[in-house]
């Protein structure tokens, strides 16, 4: 195993939980409250974030912003807004992709050390998880290779098969 692959832990559980220095958000171009995880995190961090949201002016999609995390035990929130999936012809992986390196520019800006991630796009967007969880895992493997930080990468998986295919895309990389 590199040292890449150690800072990267793959769990099952929910991302608002997490005591970590930064959760990242599956985020709309608005970076509205929404559904899914993106609801989850504005009900557990309070109104204030949606105030803060507001201030923004938006988000592209394939980019990032940083916000305070307010209510969460999280110091930081960071907003990327992935791509929706329209069959793959239409540069969705590449933007994805660009998610997860905007994030990290960000995190590594804020000194941020310790990051969870959902697999943003793929709940209401509609990329394949399979699919979504290789591109989030070489990315950040890719990433890890040649910066220091953050220290630790959290992958949280909302549900089994969404394990599955972080643990599957996981073994993958770390037997390539
Ligand atoms: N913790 C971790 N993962 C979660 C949680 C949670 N609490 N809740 C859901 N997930 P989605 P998207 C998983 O739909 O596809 C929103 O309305 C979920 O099971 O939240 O990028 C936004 O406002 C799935 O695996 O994000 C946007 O409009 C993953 O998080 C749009 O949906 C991402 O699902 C973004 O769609």
């Amino acid at each position: 195993m590199t040292k890449a692959t150690q800072q990267i832990v793959i769990v099952q559980g929910d991302i608002t939980q997490l005591e970590v220095d930064a959760i990242v958000n599956a985020a709309n171009e608005q970076l509205m409250p929404g559904g899914g995880v993106c609801g989850a995190i504005h009900r557990a961090a309070g109104a204030s974030l949606w105030e803060e949201c507001r201030q923004l002016k938006g988000c592209k999609t394939g980019e990032a912003k940083i916000t305070k995390g307010y209510n969460l035990a999280a110091k930081w929130v960071i907003h990327t807004v992935g791509p929706v999936w329209e069959g793959g012809n239409d540069g969705e992986d590449e933007l994805l992709a660009s998610c997860y390196r905007r994030s990290l520019a960000l995190a590594a800006k804020h000194q941020i050390k310790t990051i969870a991630f959902p697999a943003i796009s793929a709940g209401v967007f509609g990329f394949p998880m399979a699919y979504a969880s290789k591109i989030a895992i070489a990315e950040i493997n890719k990433y890890l290779h040649s910066h220091n930080s953050p220290e630790q990468l959290i992958f949280v998986c909302f549900g089994q098969s969404a394990y599955d295919c972080y643990l599957k895309a996981m073994q993958e990389i770390t037997e390539s």
